[in-house]
């Protein structure tokens, strides 16, 4: 175990992930300080005990350079040559996982990916529950892995994003898995997915197992990676899925494991978490039949390709959580073309090529409702067909008129939220709201 008596800390961020830094070092009775770049006290500041010293404003270098650790924030880029040059000077730069990872006990279950993330955590987290196993989930999902009792568990389900990887070296795990890869966070990456990528591939170093997408080859494992390699989805994986007397079934070689035709979730995107969640529990040996009602019953999370009416011959979609464009991709080859759909678009791309969307948005059926900080860039992909709009409520507006039986309006927007909303939440609970209105006033505009 590491010793932090006598280290000057510096913590950067004052958010969840601060918070739980300060925590974990209060609990060792060694004081950190903390600082923000925001220049307003929020609700967490507010919570921090007064015998720690804070710094509110842009990046105060003296404190930086006088640290022996610096304990960053995932949000907090790295690029920032001052983080540079306290390397260089010796100075430890980490995040709040490193710090879990040299202490915990835990047998860790890494999932990273650029979608399906918290879909198969929480998958996985049901089906667990009901083994002899005592599980318990954190990171990425929203729940950092410091503030975790650890006595009272046996495994820690990790979801893991890019951002955390960057500041995480000990990360040991039983099995480690990339479910997907496509571009995101691309303004973090100065638009180079292959850095992007490599950062991801940092989940499989110590692990004894990594799981990856054998359809998806920037998921492949290092060359330099000896651990044991297991893949999903594709014929020749060692997971994957096959049709059998007219149900679809997960096999591993030759053997049904699990029938996905009983699932509630009917997405091919679903299907190929529920493969990851199986093969992750056919692994662990423990008999899927203990656990597969879990899998059967899951109806999937908030903002997630989440229908949430169908009235008057109308299929009203909120997918929020679709910030980028692999999630997109996924649901538009997830509805049938042969109704009209209405694609809502727009918020903030961090960069990415929208330009890849192309293809899945050419068809006759579809109408694009374009809106938020990069509508312009989003109406190129294919301006005849497209709509701008300021705001998702304008563009609702305009649906409301247009929108008949048997259509489906789908709020997918492969774009971060932040640039007009708090967070995905906020933005996919506005659609329901709006559609909800709409309703309420006999379909009369609002
Ligand atoms: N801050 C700075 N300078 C910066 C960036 C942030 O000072 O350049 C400060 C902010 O003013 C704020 C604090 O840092 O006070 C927030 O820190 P943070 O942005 O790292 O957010 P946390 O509240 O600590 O939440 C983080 C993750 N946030 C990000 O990765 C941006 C949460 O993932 C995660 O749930 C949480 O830790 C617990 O592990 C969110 C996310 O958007 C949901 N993740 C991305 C994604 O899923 O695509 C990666
Ligand atoms: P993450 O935690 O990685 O953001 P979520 O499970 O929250 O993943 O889902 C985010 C978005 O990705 C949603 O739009 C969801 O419908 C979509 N999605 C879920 N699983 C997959 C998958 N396996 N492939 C592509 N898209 C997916």
């Amino acid at each position: 175990m590491q010793n932090y008596k006598d280290k000057n800390i510096v913590i950067i961020g004052i958010g969840k992930t601060g918070m739980s830094c300060i925590k974990f070092f209060l609990r060792k009775n060694i004081i950190p300080k903390v600082l923000d770049e925001k220049t307003y006290i929020n609700k967490e500041l507010k919570k921090i005990p007064k015998n720690i010293e804070y710094y509110l404003g842009e990046i105060n270098k003296k404190w930086i350079l006088d640290a022996n650790i610096i304990v960053v924030s995932p949000g907090i880029n790295l690029k920032n040559p001052i983080f540079n040059l306290a390397e260089k000077l010796g100075i430890e730069i980490i995040g709040d996982i490193e710090l879990f990872c040299r202490e915990t006990k835990l047998s860790i279950i890494a999932i990273t990916g650029s979608n399906g993330k918290s879909t198969v955590s929480t998958m996985l987290l049901n089906m667990l529950k009901k083994s002899k196993y005592r599980v318990t989930i954190g990171g990425n999902i929203g729940f950092p892995v410091l503030n975790i009792i650890e006595d009272n568990f046996d495994i820690l389900i990790l979801e893991i994003s890019s951002f955390q990887l960057e500041s995480t070296k000990k990360l040991k795990t039983k099995i480690s898995i990339i479910i997907n890869l496509s571009r995101d966070h691309m303004d973090r990456y100065n638009e180079n997915i292959q850095e992007y990528s490599n950062i991801k591939n940092k989940i499989y170093n110590n692990a004894e197992i990594c799981l990856f997408n054998l359809e998806d080859k920037l998921t492949y494992p290092n060359k330099n990676i000896t651990s044991k390699k297991i893949s999903f989805n594709s014929e020749n994986a060692d997971y994957y899925l096959k049709k059998h007397k007219n149900k679809l079934w997960i096999y591993n070689k030759n053997i049904k494991l699990f029938n996905v035709s009983r699932m509630k979730l009917k997405n091919l995107h679903n299907h190929i978490n529920a493969m990851i969640a199986i093969a992750i529990v056919n692994i662990l040996n423990i008999p899927i039949k203990k656990v597969e009602k879990e899998l059967v019953n899951f109806k999937g999370l908030k903002h997630r390709f989440e229908l949430i009416c169908h009235k008057d011959g109308i299929k009203w979609i909120n997918d929020s959580k679709a910030t980028n464009i692999g999630s997109t991709k996924a649901a538009i080859k997830d509805l049938n073309t042969k109704s009209k759909i209405r694609i809502l678009l727009g918020g903030d791309g961090k960069n990415t090529n929208f330009l890849e969307l192309k293809k899945y948005l050419e068809h006759n059926s579809i109408t694009i409702y374009c809106f938020g900080k990069d509508k312009n860039k989003i109406a190129k992909i294919l301006p005849k067909k497209t709509k701008k709009y300021k705001n998702l409520k304008e563009a609702m507006r305009d649906i409301f008129i247009q929108v008949k039986s048997g259509d489906t309006v789908l709020l997918s927007p492969a774009c971060a939220s932040t640039d007009q909303f708090l967070n995905f939440k906020h933005r996919g609970n506005m659609f329901i709201k709006l559609v909800k209105n709409f309703y309420d006033k006999k379909n009369k505009i609002i």
